[in-house]
């Protein structure tokens, strides 16, 4: 099933980032170093413009650290674009963006006054933390799940930085669906409408892909089987997820196994890489799809009056 999430509360945000954007100076935006590409919001472009922009590859503590280089050098070409990776409870990596940022700003504009900063990104991202570690104070509630923060807030006495924190939002179609799954496996999407034991055995089929050697490490397997169902059953008889009459409980282990991946208890682990995500691209324009497959449409260029889904999922048109 594919996983969507676009309720209310971010529709109210991302009008209310466009209100603000004409005062803004530069972005902050806040991606996961884990899924760099997943946790772009594609609406962010529209909303900024020609905004200067600092693409922050967070929690890169729980990336692989050479698909986080690749990343950076991928970004950088965009044009605009100034990239880095930070782990955000680090407050120095965090304040050298505000210097970063500044040096992309006319020399007139940061003359006259405060600098305004916005920090923006998908939910669960980091972005109230980074505004602590740039505040040097806990300023800005964060918490370990989606939507945490509920509206803007604004935070002087920066320096002369004033920083902007923003509720996190997606965008109304998760597209391609391996999107969607990815953010939901990081803790992008509300608990509430994702299924676990879906997303258990996308993580599973990463993981065996990509890193069994973390996998053998963690659950003290052997040998590894070759379906996600399979190694959900093998960690579950290792992690006391069997009830009784040796009937498996997938809701326990997918819990157990995703809750593990993101707490990093498996390794550094990134979930996408530059070439992956190039072929990706190149499909989708060349199917013409982006737009459409997106939801993009009515999202970006519609202010009042769009459509708003509840918190439950959306089915996929496509
Ligand atoms: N490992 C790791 N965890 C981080 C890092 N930055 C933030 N976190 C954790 O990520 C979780 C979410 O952080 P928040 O700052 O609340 O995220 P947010 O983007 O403001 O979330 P919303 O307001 O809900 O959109 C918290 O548990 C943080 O401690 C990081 O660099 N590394
Ligand atoms: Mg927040």
């Amino acid at each position: 099933m594919a996983i969507n999430w676009f309720p209310g509360h971010m529709a109210t945000a991302k009008k209310e980032i466009r209100r603000a954007m004409p005062d803004v100076d530069f972005i902050l935006e806040i991606l996961d170093a884990r899924i760099p590409f997943s946790s772009e919001n594609p609406m962010v472009v529209a909303l900024r413009g020609h905004k200067p922009c600092i693409k922050v590859l967070n929690k890169c503590d729980l990336a692989d650290a050479r698909v986080t280089e690749a990343w950076l050098a991928h970004l950088e070409r965009i044009p605009g674009v100034k990239a880095r990776a930070i782990q955000s409870n680090q407050p120095s990596q965090a304040r050298a963006l505000l210097e970063l940022g500044r040096s992309l700003l006319p020399r007139d504009r940061t003359a006259h006054r405060k600098i305004l900063v916005m920090v923006l990104g998908v939910p669960n991202v980091g972005k109230s933390t980074v505004i602590n570690s740039l505040a040097r104070r806990s300023i800005a509630k964060t918490g370990n799940k989606p939507a945490v923060t509920k509206a803007q807030q604004r935070i002087h006495n920066v320096g002369d930085f004033i920083l902007l924190d923003t509720p996190g939002f997606l965008w109304p179609r998760l597209s391609p669906a391996a999107c969607g799954y990815r953010l939901a496996v990081t803790g992008a999407v509300a608990d509430t409408v994702v299924d676990y034991q879906d997303i258990g055995e996308f993580a599973a089929r990463f993981l065996l892909q990509s890193y069994p050697d973390a996998l053998r490490a963690r659950y003290n397997l052997d040998t590894l089987p070759d379906e996600p169902k399979a190694l959900l059953e093998a960690i579950a008889a290792r992690r006391a997820c069997v009830a009784r009459g040796g009937v498996v409980d997938f809701q326990k282990v997918s819990e157990l196994l995703v809750r593990e991946l993101r707490q990093g208890l498996l390794g550094r682990l990134s979930m996408e890489s530059p070439p992956e995500v190039a072929v990706v691209e190149a499909g989708l324009a060349e199917a013409g799809l982006a737009e459409a497959e997106l939801g993009l449409g009515e999202a970006v260029g519609g202010e009042e009056g769009e459509d708003v889904e509840g918190d439950a999922p959306v089915e996929d048109p496509v």
